[in-house]
C-alpha cells in the first residue's frame, strides 16, 4: 500500500524534475536580434541538458512592456527577460554608469569592456538587487529623431517634447540638453508620435525601423548619444531553485548566444539603415563636443557613488 502510494508519488514528481521550462520576455518582434539570439540560447541550453532545461521565448510584448516584465522578473514571478540597460537603472543602481551619454568611445571599447573585468564585475552587481545577468547584447547607439526638424547642436533640441526610457540618468539627459522628458512605454512611441503628443525620441537604427518610429519622425540626427547594451536577466528567486548543474548549463548557453547576437545585430543595423534611408528619411551629423559638454553634469550626479564611480574609473581605463 506504501509502496504503491510512493510510486504514485514518484510518477507525479519525476516529470518535474525532468524537465523545466523557463519563460523569458522580450518586448521586441519575433525577428529582431535580441529575440533571435534567444532562441539560439534555447537551443544550446536544450542540447546541453538534454532536454532538461528548455527556454519559451515570449517576444511582442506577450507579458506586456519593458518596465513590467522587469518587476515580474524581480519578484520571480516571470523567470527571465531581455531588457535595455537603461529601464534598469532604478532597480541596479550601478547601470547608471553604462547609461551614461558618451561613456562608450566605440563599439569596440564596448565589446572590451563588457568581455572583460569590469563586465563581470557588472553582472556581480545585479545580485545584491534580486538579479542575475546572465549575457550583455548590443544595442547599437541610440541618436535622436524627431517630426520637427534637424537636431544639429542642443539648441535644437530646445522645447521639443522627446520621449524617453524609465531612467533618472536619460530623464536628465534630455533635461540638460534643453528638451521636455517625455516618459512612454516602448510601445506607444509610434502612436505618440504619429498623434503629435511628442515630437521625437531617440534610439538605435533597428528599433526606429522595426517600431516603425521612422514614419512619422522623418529626421535622424546621428548624436550616438547611448550605448547602453541590452542584458538578458534572470530572477534570483529562480535561479537559487536551480541546481549549479543547471545554473552552469543557463551561463554557458546565455554566454554562447552573445556571438550569435552580435553577427546578427551588425546585419540588421546595416538592412535597417538602408531601409529608412530608402524611405527618405533625413540623416544628419550632429555637433558631437557641444552635446557632450552640455551633459557633463550627469557625470558628476550618477557616477558619484563609490561603486558607480570605480565602475566609471574602469570603463574609461579600458584601452
Ligand atoms: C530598444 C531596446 C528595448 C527598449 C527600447 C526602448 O533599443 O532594445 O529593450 O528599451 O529600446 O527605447 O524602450
Amino acid at each position: 500500500m506504501l509502496l504503491a502510494a510512493l510510486a504514485v508519488l514518484w510518477t507525479l514528481a519525476a516529470p518535474a524534475a525532468q524537465a523545466r521550462e523557463l519563460r523569458v520576455a522580450d518586448t521586441h518582434s519575433a525577428d529582431y536580434p535580441t529575440v533571435q539570439a534567444l532562441e539560439a540560447m534555447g537551443r544550446f541550453l536544450a542540447e546541453r541538458s538534454q532536454g532538461r532545461l528548455t527556454l519559451k521565448v515570449l517576444h511582442s510584448r506577450l507579458l506586456g512592456e519593458e518596465a513590467e516584465t522587469i518587476k515580474h522578473v524581480h519578484v520571480g514571478a516571470l523567470d527571465m527577460a531581455r531588457v535595455n540597460l537603461t529601464p534598469l537603472n532604478g532597480l541596479v543602481p550601478e547601470t547608471m554608469v553604462l547609461s551614461l551619454p558618451f561613456v562608450f568611445r566605440s563599439e569596440e571599447h564596448l565589446h572590451r569592456v563588457l568581455d572583460g573585468p569590469a563586465g563581470a564585475e557588472l553582472a556581480a552587481m545585479f545580485e545584491p538587487h534580486g538579479f542575475v545577468a546572465l549575457a550583455f547584447y548590443d544595442s547599437g547607439t541610440r541618436s535622436f529623431y524627431n517630426s520637427r526638424h534637424p537636431i544639429h547642436s542642443p539648441a535644437d533640441l530646445n522645447g521639443l517634447r522627446i520621449r524617453v526610457q524609465q531612467s533618472p540618468v536619460t530623464e536628465a539627459l534630455v533635461r540638460a540638453l534643453g528638451a521636455e522628458a517625455v516618459p512612454l512605454p516602448y510601445g506607444q512611441v509610434q502612436v505618440g508620435l504619429s498623434t503629435g503628443i511628442i515630437d521625437g525620441a531617440e534610439n538605435n537604427w533597428p528599433s526606429y525601423q522595426d517600431a516603425r518610429h521612422f514614419t512619422a519622425a522623418r529626421f535622424y540626427s546621428s548624436s550616438e548619444h547611448s550605448m547602453a547594451p541590452e542584458v538578458v536577466v534572470m530572477s534570483k528567486k529562480v535561479w537559487d531553485t536551480l541546481s549549479p548543474q543547471e545554473q552552469g548549463w543557463l551561463k554557458g548557453a546565455a554566454r554562447d548566444s552573445v556571438p550569435v547576437m552580435r553577427a546578427l545585430w551588425t546585419e540588421r543595423e546595416r538592412v535597417a539603415r538602408e531601409a529608412v534611408l530608402r524611405s527618405g528619411v533625413m540623416v544628419n551629423s550632429v555637433d558631437k563636443a557641444a552635446f557632450a559638454e552640455a551633459v557633463r553634469p550627469l557625470y558628476e550626479r550618477f557616477a558619484r557613488e563609490p561603486r558607480n564611480r570605480d565602475l566609471l574609473h574602469h570603463i574609461q581605463a579600458q584601452e
